[in-house]
């Protein structure tokens, strides 16, 4: 049976009560929290399909594996997929779409020739339900990435084709933001890299510094759209050298004046986004992430509350960056209900919000001044069972979401009801 609304507001009661002898303010953590914006990636609705419809493998190292049914086939499934999603999510939350989502109306239209009426749909259905979007180029599942080289590609016409296409998304970017009066990113990850040890590091390098700054050659009002380049260690096919390397895109970003897209799953398996979102922002204005969990290498799990999700929230409320970081979710799983995944993930990222919002922080931050560091790791255990689950409910419960658990029947329902059908 579920817990009675009088049950809730009582054991929120006492958890206020806590925390206030703590000197934090729930009721201040719940407006903060309630603000965040998340954006949510499109395509663990379809295991990044898209509507291209070419017949494409997904390629790029890209891997979605698993089979489990009803995933969405077409735009309005997605976009319904997503709306019921939306439903069992507390807070802000935006939608990240891919280029390959492009709706084609009969005449197929190439990456390179990409227009914003063709994401005409989404931007209407975005405006009704009053969600801001975000967008990124794709090169993979393309003909012309077949080989896993695009922007860095030795051919100058395969390059070409790719800038164009890094141009249009831009554009398309700016549609978006001047529709929905909300400034968009366009995040531009490529695949390009090698299987084996390369003989020549930096050719690639050079191509790619010069194809970027041919894509990001136009100035955009930064109001509609803004940019976003995201690095990778390695990938499937591309184990011994990714073109985009950390060290290429941060020098990148800092000298273009670009934003960073953190990934979770695109570094060391024992390094940690966390610890680099501190040193990024003293160099940038504004950083992105894609909040994913890698399980041994860059695998894209649904996000589940972890240390390293804990401590990416850590910094990001603690050091005071929710205001410079576009936080964005980066996973697909083909194993489990795909809008489940969805509410899973979104709902684990903004609990570890909830939980760094809620963590005594001026106390650790005093022991630490004083050089006590018992009293401080002391502290910061403690905080880590204070009652933070009578708050997220409550939180729950004002946003008018399920509480706990209670969600998943709802997803289930619409799993007999519609995903079964398809
Ligand atoms: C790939 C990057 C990239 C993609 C999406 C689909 O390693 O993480 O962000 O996951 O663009
Ligand atoms: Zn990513």
């Amino acid at each position: 049976m579920a817990t009675s609304i009088k049950d809730l507001e009582r054991a929120y009661s006492l958890a206020r009560e806590r925390y206030a002898q703590l000197e934090v303010d729930t009721g201040h953590v719940l407006e903060q929290l309630a603000a965040v914006p998340v954006s949510v990636h499109c395509w663990q609705g379809d295991d990044v399909g898209g509507f291209e419809n070419a017949g494409q493998e997904l390629g790029g190292g890209l891997a979605v594996t698993g089979n489990y049914p009803g995933k969405a086939r077409t735009p309005q499934e997605l976009r319904a997929d997503f709306e019921k999603a939306l439903t069992l999510l507390p807070g802000r939350h935006r939608f990240n779409l891919h280029a390959c989502y492009a709706e084609m109306t009969g005449r197929r239209v190439d990456r390179n020739a990409l227009t914003p009426d063709l994401f005409k749909n989404w931007i209407a259905w975005a405006k009704s339900l009053n969600i801001a979007l975000d967008f990124n180029q794709t090169y993979f599942a393309h003909p012309k990435a077949a080989d896993g080289l695009t922007l860095a590609h030795p051919d100058k016409g395969i390059r070409q084709f790719w800038i164009e296409h890094g141009i249009r998304c831009r554009e398309i970017g700016a549609a978006i933001g001047k529709a929905l009066g909300q400034s968009c990113l366009t995040n531009l990850w490529i695949p390009d890299g090698m299987k084996d040890t390369p003989a020549d590091r930096t050719a690639p390098r050079e191509r790619l510094v010069e194809a970027l700054d041919a894509v990001f050659a136009k100035r955009i009002d930064p109001r509609l759209n803004v940019d976003s380049v995201e690095p990778k260690l390695f990938g499937i096919g591309s184990e011994s050298y990714v073109v985009g390397s950390h060290e290429f895109y941060l020098g990148y970003a800092v000298s273009r004046k670009k934003l960073l897209t953190l990934d979770a799953g695109h570094f060391h398996p024992t390094e940690s986004i966390a610890d680099k979102i501190s040193s990024v922002l003293l160099y940038l204005p504004q950083i992105a992430l894609h909040v994913s969990r890698g399980v041994r290498w860059d695998s894209d799990h649904v996000v589940t509350l972890t240390d390293e999700l804990q401590a990416i929230a850590q910094e990001l409320v603690w050091g005071d960056y929710l205001g410079r970081t576009r936080i964005g979710l980066d996973y697909f799983d083909a194993t489990i209900n795909r809008v489940a995944a969805w509410v899973i993930g979104a709902r684990n990222l903004r609990r570890a919000l909830l939980l760094a919002m809620l963590t005594p922080i001026a106390a650790l931050r005093a022991a630490e001044a004083e050089g006590d560091f018992t009293r401080r790791l002391a502290l910061m255990e403690e905080a880590k069972i204070l009652p933070a689950g009578a708050v997220w409910d409550y939180f729950c419960l004002k946003q008018n979401v399920p509480v706990g658990e209670a969600w998943l029947a709802e997803v289930k329902r619409y799993e007999d009801e519609v995903l079964s059908l398809r």
